[in-house]
């Protein structure tokens, strides 16, 4: 496996590197002066070009539930958001729209003049309508999209060195699912692989682990937590404490593919917990983002007073 530096020196950054780098450091600028506490969420899966002018890519199942939903958790909890997530992954409050729900919601009026929300939608739309607006006109959420492996590495290291000074105050909440192997920039086609010559023989190397420069040199001070999925249960729980010891951090939250929506385990230096909705809760419609949230807080208040 590579090192990051090596593929910070052979992985371009995005065309609007610069641009989005301005938008982190403003929104950091803004918020730092009221001591204001700050999430960095990553969301959504990256994809894994097979050529340099992309065809075909290697993607991942990732919608971005986790880190959409978390987001209006965490904005209601007080926090100022960075919404580091997969272009056309799910979105905090446009989530709840998505598709043909959207326009289930609607109603023409008689004269066909003038569309409104259907009554019984409006107790649905209208705390989420509040919620955003509150969001966006107090400067609370910032949106940074990527595509790529390569982008998501630029774009969480900007963010990173945006957040350096928040210290104890930035917390890390690290959901997006980031591929764990690439093809490096000078082992790919350049153009669309052609079927004609044949299957292709694609080798993809090991992407080296963000963890450990985040934790070590571009926020040391910050609340880091991690997601770790697995599919097999018998590995979850080894997997989320190996990743704990070797990258030192604050939190893993373990999570299997088919029980996610309901149920994580927090596994912490000198802790291990199971977070779960109840039959009852998922009937209600609670969801399990909800708990999580309140926790990391929890312990993220925990862990600035111990700094301070
Ligand atoms: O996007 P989603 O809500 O369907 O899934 C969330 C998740 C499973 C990607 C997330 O909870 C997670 O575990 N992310 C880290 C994945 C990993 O690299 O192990």
């Amino acid at each position: 496996m590579g090192t990051c530096e090596e593929f910070y020196s052979t992985n371009s950054p995005p065309n609007d590197y610069e641009e989005k780098q301005k938008l982190l450091r403003e929104f950091c600028e803004l918020h730092i002066k009221n001591k204001q506490y700050i999430v960095l969420i990553t969301s959504g899966g990256t994809t894994v070009p097979l050529e340099h002018n992309t065809v075909r890519f290697v993607d991942n199942f990732s919608g971005g539930v986790r880190g959409a939903a978390s987001a209006e958790y965490f904005l209601k909890s007080g926090y100022a958001v960075i919404f580091l997530h997969r272009l056309k992954s799910l979105e905090p409050f446009t989530r709840h729209f998505s598709g043909q729900k959207f326009l289930e919601m609607l109603d023409l009026d008689e004269k066909q003049s003038s569309i409104k929300v259907k009554s019984t939608f409006v107790d649905t739309v209208a705390p989420i309508l509040r919620s955003y607006k509150a969001a966006q006109e107090g400067g609370k959420i910032l949106y940074i999209n990527f595509t790529t492996l390569s982008e998501y590495f630029w774009l969480l290291r900007a963010a990173c060195e945006s957040l350096y000074d928040f210290g104890p105050h930035a917390l890390l909440y690290l959901a997006a699912a980031v591929s764990d192997f690439f093809v490096p920039p000078n082992e790919m086609a350049t153009h669309k692989i052609q079927s004609g010559s044949g299957p292709p023989k694609i080798q993809l190397q090991l992407v080296p682990k963000l963890l450990a420069p985040i934790v070590n040199n571009w926020v040391p001070n910050a609340f880091i937590v991690s997601f770790k999925l697995e599919t097999d249960e018998n590995i979850l729980i080894s997997k989320s404490r190996g990743a704990l010891n070797k990258y030192k951090h604050n939190l893993v939250i373990g999570n299997m593919l088919q029980t996610r929506r309901t149920r994580v385990i927090f596994v912490s230096p000198d802790n291990q917990e199971e977070v779960k909705l109840s039959r009852e809760q998922i009937i209600d419609g609670i969801e399990i983002e909800k708990k999580i949230v309140h926790k990391v807080v929890t312990e993220h208040c925990k862990f600035i007073q111990k700094q301070s």
